[in-house]
């Protein structure tokens, strides 16, 4: 029997994400036929590396990611750093020739995005893929409610409402993390959090915002710093709080309203400060037939209102997104048992090897990623203005794919 060829993996960086990843890497081929093997290579991180190989199943470590995506035993670069490190990342291996999968918001900055995109565009030429790891697009149920809007179930929509509500900021005596340092990550909540409900927002609705208005906030300007602990527990996921204190430069939430290309119209939130809720991204979309809800926080479910149905029985009913019909569920467990926040990201791997091996351009490609970022730019420029209207501008290779299911 013809054995699978291998897709060797080196992952760059290695904290919260890298554990998802890493978790993805190794549960998806046991779980789906894949046209490559992935083999999990290297993982590169400046300190403990060593000991995430050996926790999560990497064979190898290294501290130096420019030798690392010279290997000729490397064939895709799994980048899970922060932002600031996206764009030097990617486009040095996608011009070694390596598959990219890059993490959340693509870039920290519409100019780092755009010279991503062209990277990506380049390496198709050659054979060379790349994805913006949005992994909620991936949620059996997202996925759903993209079929269900394709096909027509809203009927004119006309309202998105888009929320991503966690609260892990919300005590001002927790510390400095990079996440709260614009230099490191771009921007707070918006580019953090606010990006996931843009991309999905989008994608589910598959219209793309056109202009948006915004207005931010940052409730805490200074946090405690870190007293120097174990490197590989940095990033303010725990340690002793010192005396020092470091300058928040970021958003700690973000609202704004957007216009869609059809003409519907969107509100967004995006906060670390919702007091009481842990993930709650929420996405509700209404049309003049129905209306469509989604919690994360009840992520094998959907709720659906059909407001062609008799009077005597309206009301939103409760979608389970167990059945072996709904996307990817077939492939874990009966119906009734549901998936939990880890298994979107082994569907993501699934969907990129998938698109590797059939020369197709991932997505959302690095131009999803891009647009994402155009959107995010621009709340950022209407907040500097009085929330004033601001345009997103397009091009061409933003077209969002209209292909359900992708
Ligand atoms: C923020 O806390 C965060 O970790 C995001 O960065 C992730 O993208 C999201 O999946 C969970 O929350």
């Amino acid at each position: 029997m013809m054995s699978t060829p291998p897709l060797r993996v080196a992952m760059i960086g290695h904290g919260f994400m890298g554990a998802a990843h890493s978790q993805a890497w190794r549960v998806a081929p046991r779980f789906f036929d894949l046209p490559l093997q992935p083999e999990m290579t290297l993982v590169v991180g400046r300190s403990g590396a060593a000991e995430s190989a050996e926790r999560w199943g990497w064979a190898d470590a290294a501290s130096d990611w420019r030798a690392a995506i010279e290997r000729d035993d490397i064939d895709l670069v799994d980048i899970v750093t922060p932002g600031d490190t996206h764009a030097e990342i990617a486009i040095a291996a996608l011009e070694a020739g390596k598959h990219v999968l890059c993490e959340k918001p693509l870039a920290n900055a519409v100019e780092e995005a755009e010279r991503m995109a062209a990277a990506a565009q380049a390496a198709e030429q050659r054979g060379v893929r790349a994805m913006c790891g949005f992994s909620y697009r991936r949620v059996p149920a997202v996925q759903q409610l993209r079929r269900l809007v394709a096909e027509g179930v809203l009927g004119e929509l006309r309202e998105v409402r888009a929320q991503y509500l966690q609260d892990w900021l919300s005590d001002a005596s927790g510390p400095m993390t990079w996440r709260l340092d614009k230099a490191l990550a771009g921007s707070g909540a918006l580019g953090d959090i606010g990006a996931h409900i843009i991309d999905m927002s989008q994608f589910v609705a598959g219209d793309a915002l056109t202009r948006v208005t915004g207005t931010l906030e940052t409730f805490v300007r200074e946090r405690p710093l870190l007293a120097p602990i174990q490197p590989a527990r940095q990033k303010g996921l725990g340690g002793t709080a010192s005396d020092q204190k470091g300058t928040v430069t970021v958003d700690d939430a973000a609202w704004f309203t957007g216009r869609f290309a059809s003409g519907a119209v969107g509100a967004f939130e995006a906060t670390r400060y919702a007091t009481g809720r842990k993930n709650a991204l929420r996405l509700e979309l209404s049309g003049d037939r129905g209306a469509l809800a989604f919690d994360l926080e009840r992520m094998n479910e959907l709720e659906y209102y059909d407001a062609t149905a008799p009077a005597d029985r309206l009301g939103f009913r409760r979608v389970q997104v167990t059945e072996p019909e709904h996307p990817y569920t077939g492939n874990w467990w009966p119906t009734g048992h549901g998936l939990g926040y880890e298994h979107a990201f082994s569907h993501q791997v699934v969907d990129l090897v998938r698109d590797i091996a059939a020369e197709r351009t991932p997505r959302p490609s690095f131009a999803d990623g891009l647009q994402v970022q155009r959107v995010l730019d621009a709340v950022e420029r209407s907040a500097a203005k009085g929330s004033a209207w601001t345009d997103i501008p397009t091009s061409t290779e933003d077209q969002l794919s209209t292909e359900v299911g992708r």
